[in-house]
């Protein structure tokens, strides 16, 4: 094999392509506010707190959210601060220097708002945007599907896959990927086209959706590259959800379940019977986000059944619950932070949102189960443009 000692902290010489496939675990594994602070701490003695304020005020990351990861950080081994008596200042260990020169070496551009995808490193931003087109497109071509409600939830699993969730698109079983459950399976049309952009298949196959013999279906089926759960009976997904936490906590795995869930989707008991077991297990390694549009298929939710005090309502069962705005990727990832340091309960996320977002006149809930006709197609995209 052509070795190469390629990167001087490197523990043992690597082949290129293994670089590349660490590379690729790396990247998957620490998520991209991590990735900043290891490639900008600098290599003369300096305070924590003035390297996280130089990167936030630089990247316009909040600094809570900074502080968070440089714990996450500490705790992987990767960075040191703050323990020894006469050292007071930030550095990288040596494990740090490798994975910090493992993460910039040949992709400078994962610095700032890129997000690695199956075509390369791409601005988070337009991904997102890329992916609303692609969701408003295959429904029109489909001629069925839950628009509304899969606009809503673009962002939320853009973050997730592209910067939170460690999995393997070319190995789709991978026993320590992380885990989603999209529990409000009507909005599978937005997974599709996150999971096609991860990699897990091709974007043509979108074309299919809801196609006789086709394998995107309407609701998310297991079978599909990616897909972790069945889904698209509403109220069912976190049962399923917490039995993945738990019996990762059983097998020892540190695997994170995430669970999407819509705020009408709430009305179902068998959520809150889910609730109840996960915070009786301590499940820290679940999370929910609750896509709070605001709306359920008939009109607004506190019209149908009230349910806030919503943050208030986890927190009795046993949860901890914050907020977050669902379109805004700061807020959502300073959320997951807080969530990924709770530890000895579940966490839920309440993810602010707009049904229809993005486009001006599908937002509220008129496109809850409207198929967009071509003039409207060409308009909605053109806003999007
Ligand atoms: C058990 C069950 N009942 C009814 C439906 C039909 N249904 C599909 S979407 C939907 C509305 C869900 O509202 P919400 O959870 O608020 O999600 P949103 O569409 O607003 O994102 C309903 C009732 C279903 N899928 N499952």
């Amino acid at each position: 094999m052509d070795k190469i000692r390629w990167c001087k902290d490197a523990p043992i010489p690597l082949s290129e392509a293994q670089l590349d496939d660490l590379r690729r675990i790396v990247l998957r594994t620490i998520n991209k506010n991590q990735v900043l602070i290891l490639t900008n701490i600098p290599r003369v003695p300096a305070s924590i707190t003035s390297v996280l304020r130089g990167i936030s005020q630089r990247f316009h990351v909040p600094l809570s959210t900074l502080k968070r990861n440089a714990q996450m950080l500490r705790d992987l081994n990767l960075i040191k601060y703050g323990e020894a008596q006469n050292f007071s200042g930030v550095e990288l260990t040596e494990l740090g220097r490798f994975i910090s020169e493992l993460t910039v070496s040949e992709e400078p551009t994962i610095l700032g708002n890129m997000v690695q995808t199956r075509s390369g490193f791409r601005p988070l931003g337009t991904v997102i945007k890329d992916l609303r087109k692609r969701v408003l497109r295959i429904i029109a071509e489909a001629g069925s599907g839950h628009l509304g409600a899969s606009l809503s939830a673009v962002d939320i699993l853009a973050i997730l896959y592209f910067m939170r969730m460690r999995y393997d698109p070319k190995n789709s079983n991978w026993p320590d990927r992380d885990r989603l459950v999209l529990s409000k399976g009507h909005a599978a049309p937005a997974l599709y086209a996150v999971l096609a952009e991860a990699g897990f298949f091709p974007v043509e196959e979108l074309t299919t959706l809801r196609e006789m013999g086709g394998i995107l279906q309407g609701h998310p089926e297991m079978g599909i590259p990616g897909v972790d759960a069945s889904t698209g009976s509403l109220g069912q997904g976190l049962s399923i959800a917490v039995g993945m936490a738990i019996a990762a906590k059983l097998d020892g795995s540190g695997y994170r379940v995430y669970a999407l869930l819509g705020d009408g989707e709430l009305d179902e008991g068998q959520i809150w019977e889910a609730a109840l077991t996960a915070a009786h297990h301590g499940l820290d390694n679940l999370t929910v986000i609750v896509d709070r549009n605001g709306f359920q298929l008939t009109g607004r939710t506190e019209d149908v059944k009230k349910i806030e005090p919503l943050e208030e309502k986890w927190r009795a069962f046993g949860w901890e619950a914050v907020g977050a705005d669902g379109h805004d990727p700061a807020s959502i990832l300073t959320a997951l932070d807080s969530c990924d340091l709770t530890s000895g309960r579940p966490s839920a996320i309440i993810a602010h949102t707009t049904k229809g977002k993005g486009v001006s006149f599908m937002e509220g809930n008129s496109y809850s189960r409207k198929t967009p006709s071509a003039q409207e197609l060409v308009r909605a995209l053109s806003e999007l443009a």
